[in-house]
């Protein structure tokens, strides 16, 4: 996936200049945004303060300490019933596109979900309505749906439930996530579901 992008930003994930890896990440506050770009970084990611200032900006560079070729823009995501956001994002993306400086486009979004919380909404059809960049959707707190299916009552000598549960809620991310997703007019790229102690998000991402 990496060489797509790079190819598709015209870079190269190993020749370029720091700073050549920008992702706008979308979704809603609490969804678990800043623990993958934590993740994805190996480091901290200093935009809490600001967060809890309510000084919310998309255009703010989030930056890891030890990985300057990484930045991240952060949108809280769509709120049913007003616009405001979405027009941000799309006005945000249509500027960064038209910059010639290729450092300071937007190279892949990536569209967080939380697993537990809702089905696919309005505002997931207006998004992959139409084409921007490259999208992967990530849908967190894999493990919350998993613990869903997890019964009250562990029987000991029958099979193990947490792999029961594990199917069950892998069925359900099928069903009700990846399936709307991939049937939108311009679905995502890809659909991936992420647990905070999975390391399947840094072997999807990580070009080496
Ligand atoms: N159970 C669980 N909790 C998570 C996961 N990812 C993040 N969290 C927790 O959710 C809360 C919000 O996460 P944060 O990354 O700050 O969300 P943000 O507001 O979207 O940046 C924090 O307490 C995280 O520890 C996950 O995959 N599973
Ligand atoms: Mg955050």
């Amino acid at each position: 996936m990496f060489g797509r992008i790079f190819k598709w930003s015209g870079g190269g994930a190993s020749d370029g200049p720091p700073g050549n890896f920008r992702v706008l990440i979308i979704g809603k506050t609490g969804c678990g945004k800043t623990t993958i770009l934590e993740k994805f970084c190996g480091a901290k990611i200093a935009d809490a303060p600001s967060e809890k200032r309510g000084l919310h900006n998309i255009e703010k560079e989030l930056v890891a300490v030890n990985n300057k070729g990484f930045i991240a823009h952060d949108s809280r995501g769509f709120e049913a019933g007003t616009d405001a956001e979405f027009k941000r994002v799309t006005s945000f993306l249509k500027k960064r596109e038209t910059m010639t400086d290729l450092l300071q486009k937007i190279h892949i979004i990536w569209y967080c979900i939380q697993a537990d919380c809702r089905p696919i909404q309005q505002a997931e059809i207006k998004f992959f309505a139409k084409r921007f960049i490259p999208v992967v959707v990530i849908v967190t707190k894999f493990d919350c749906l998993v613990q869903d299916y997890m019964p009250d009552d562990e029987d000991v000598s029958g099979p193990d439930p947490y792999e029961e549960a594990t199917d069950k809620a892998t069925e359900n991310f099928h069903e009700y996530y990846e399936k709307p997703l991939k049937a939108m007019p311009e679905p995502p790229d890809f659909v991936i579901k992420l647990s905070k102690g999975s390391f399947r998000f840094n072997r999807m991402f990580n070009p080496y």
